[in-house]
């Protein structure tokens, strides 16, 4: 099996080389043992060129360090990332709360996803992540009966991010999911990229990650997680409830209202980067049943 990454590197060089091996026999065995769907799956992941680590680590949004794509890179190199890093988890749940990081996914499989990101604002890039599924973290957080929700917060360094001193948009940056939402294999917790830690810019030193999603709903640099009630407050649904739903499912076929949303482009293309569809779920059809029954032009 072959796969290119960049033209110089393959794959062993940049994936830890247990994962790589790991997720080789496993794409193997389904092969051969008929496991058409797991193969399918796996097949469709390689199907994906991802975009060289300089693209992920120079076109980003995280208005904490300024509202330029190329501002974080540059200014979230003072952000601070204490040892340990903790998250304050509360609201419904067993065990509610201060945990490291690390405690919070202390042998939990850091798994590779090779996933599609589209933003709002219709660009996209192929990202290899190394996360574990928020669900499993989750069921280890013991989600109370009544939890319909999950909120998450961002970190806030006045002294560190200049974004936030302007206060160019309300900090911190809040997200949230419906719990089922949360708990979908797909949905990731974030700590790496080609197996290397998560870039500050990127969201160290853990970020969530929901492919199907327009990209804001992939908050970085998480410090609380709250199993909730009602639906909470999500930072770009604030700012304009009439440009950003809470639900921000990528969907070509509900335009912003100042854009279109049929289409994307492609960073890294070159010169001539091309635009490319953007597909419904972002690709990611298995998450349809969520939303069974939903007008999603009306819950957008
Ligand atoms: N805390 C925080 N999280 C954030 C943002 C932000 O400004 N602050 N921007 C969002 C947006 S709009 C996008 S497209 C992605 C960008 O992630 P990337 O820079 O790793 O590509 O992060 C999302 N998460
Ligand atoms: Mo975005």
């Amino acid at each position: 099996m072959t796969r290119r990454w960049t033209p110089d590197l393959s794959p062993a060089d940049v994936t830890p080389k247990a994962l790589w091996l790991n997720r080789r026999r496993l794409i193997q065995a389904a092969a051969g043992a008929g496991g058409a769907l797991i193969a399918g799956r796996a097949a469709a992941q390689e199907a994906l060129e991802p975009n060289s680590l300089d693209d992920i680590r120079s076109y980003n949004n995280f208005y904490e360090f300024g509202t330029g794509k190329s501002d974080p890179a540059e200014n979230a190199q003072a952000l601070e990332i204490p040892d340990p890093w903790t998250i304050e988890v509360d609201g419904l749940v067993d065990k509610a709360g201060t945990w490291s990081l690390a405690d919070l996914i202390d042998g939990l499989d850091v798994e590779e996803r090779i996933y599609r990101f589209r933003c709002v604002e219709a660009w996209s890039m192929v990202v290899p992540w190394n996360g574990v599924e928020l669900a499993a973290v989750l069921d280890r957080l013991g989600v109370q009966e009544g939890a319909r929700y999950v909120a998450f917060e961002t970190v806030v360094q006045p002294e560190n991010m200049p974004g936030v001193r302007r206060n160019v948009i309300p900090f911190p940056y809040v997200e949230g999911l419906r719990l089922d939402e949360a708990m979908h294999p797909l949905t990731l917790l974030a700590t790496g990229i080609y197996g290397e830690p998560m870039a500050k810019q990127n969201g160290a030193p853990v970020r969530l990650v929901v492919p199907w999603k327009y990209g804001f709903k992939s908050i970085k640099s998480l410090v609380r997680i709250s199993l909730v009630e009602e639906q909470p407050p999500a930072t770009w649904n604030i700012i304009n409830p009439r440009e950003y739903g809470f639900y921000s499912n990528v969907n070509p076929e509900v335009s912003h209202p100042r854009w279109s949303q049929a289409t994307e482009r492609v960073i890294g293309g070159g010169l001539f980067s091309a635009r490319q569809d953007t597909l419904m779920f972002n690709g990611y059809d298995e998450v349809a049943s969520l939303y069974e029954g939903m007008d999603l032009a009306e819950n957008f």
